[in-house]
């Protein structure tokens, strides 16, 4: 079991001016900032990070989404960081997220969700490595 995930934090909870209160309550909870950027993707890179979705009906829309304004990319360290960090964000569709989840308080919509987190291990690392050289790992 590693204990890094990988989180953005996405163009809603940027726009909607949520970014200090999400990074507040995640350090808050215990994780160590291993690596932290802002940056804007592009659709292609968007569609890259997201290509395991490509046949969804949605993935047009998460991907002009995405890229639609800035992020904020970060590597996250803590025990069972990858389960930990889900419960604390809660489901993906906000409407079914449990009271106090960061989607629950802050997400807009199903597509529109506040944040990202990897589900596995495997994913945390490519995701994070889609990110940060290893040099940027503190
Ligand atoms: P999660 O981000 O909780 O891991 P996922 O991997 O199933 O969820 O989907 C990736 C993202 O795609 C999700 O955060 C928002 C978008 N998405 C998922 N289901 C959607 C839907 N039914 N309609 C619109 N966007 C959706
Ligand atoms: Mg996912």
């Amino acid at each position: 079991m590693s204990n890094r995930t990988f989180t953005m934090i996405k163009p809603d909870a940027m726009k909607n001016g949520h970014a200090g209160a999400i990074l507040d309550r995640i350090i808050k909870e215990g994780f160590r900032v291993v690596a932290l950027k802002m940056t804007k993707l592009s659709e292609e890179k968007a569609g890259e990070f997201y290509a395991i979705h490509r046949e969804r009906p949605f993935f047009g829309e998460l991907v002009e989404f995405m890229s639609s304004g800035p992020i904020i990319a970060a590597i996250l360290e803590k025990e069972n960081a990858v389960s930990s960090f889900r419960t604390l964000i809660g489901a993906t569709n906000p409407a079914n997220a449990d009271e106090g989840t960061i989607r629950k308080l802050f997400a807009t919509s199903v597509g529109e969700n506040a944040v990202h987190g990897s589900d596995s291990d495997e994913n945390a690392a490519i995701e994070g490595a889609f990110f940060f050289s290893g040099l940027e790992q503190i």
